[in-house]
């Protein structure tokens, strides 16, 4: 094996091992109950047929003011308005995801690329994109099974960060970053999302606090038979 391709096979080694680890960590936590259902949108075609098709439209915010009555940690940043979600099994699902946060860099590159979504593309405010430079991501929304047992069930889509000048100081942004993918599902089960970008707090990773407790940077993905 060449140099570059050593290289390139041990970043796909270390997000997996990333994944793996974090998967765990957030599968022993069930701290909010709450679950957003997918919204019916008709039918869509795609490269596997008409399926039907169903939205989920979320934001990230870079604190959880917005999530009162559960914001047991104010201060830390959060997807909302909930952190788990039920989407139809063999269905095409479109996530619009609003981020109004800004952001540093990815520990990993591998999760400046999107993955496993239809054309391996998203829409950033609209335009058609294949990744996010590694040192502009401010979160990303990655979806993945619990065990190898699982019918095969991986996305990642990074999301552009608010530029610093662009952050006010109270409130959030008037010009978020809107990112939206769409991915088929297969089979019913249960999955795990979260954020792999190293946005929470507590340790010298930054992968405590919202990192690592549910209901901020990770839920529960249920696919479920319609
Ligand atoms: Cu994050």
């Amino acid at each position: 094996m060449n140099k570059r391709l050593l290289a390139a096979f041990g970043t796909v080694i270390l997000g997996a091992g990333l994944i793996a680890g974090i998967g765990s960590y957030v599968a022993a936590a069930k701290n909010d109950s709450r679950v957003l259902q997918a919204t019916p949108a008709g039918t869509l075609q795609t490269p596997e047929g008409t399926l039907p098709h169903f939205t989920l439209d979320i934001s990230s915010y870079p604190d959880s003011g917005f999530n009162e009555g559960h914001n047991a940690h104010p201060d830390w940043v959060a997807y909302g308005p909930v952190t788990n979600f039920d989407v139809p099994a063999h269905s095409a699902i479109t996530i619009t995801v609003t981020n109004y946060d800004g952001g540093e860099s990815l520990n990993n590159d591998f999760f400046g690329k999107i993955r496993g979504t239809i054309d391996g593309t998203a829409t950033l405010n609209g335009e058609v994109i294949t990744r996010v430079p590694a040192d502009k991501v401010g979160h990303t929304f990655t979806i993945h099974g619990m065990s190898d047992a699982q019918d095969e069930l991986f996305v990642s889509v990074p999301m552009r960060a608010v530029p610093e000048d662009e952050m006010p100081e109270e409130g959030y942004t008037k010009t978020p970053m809107v990112t939206t993918f769409t991915f088929i599902t297969g089979d019913a089960g249960e999955y795990i999302w979260n954020c792999e970008y190293p946005c929470g707090d507590g340790t010298i990773a930054k992968f405590g606090h919202a990192m690592s407790t549910m209901g901020y940077m990770s839920g529960h993905f249920n696919v479920v038979n319609a």
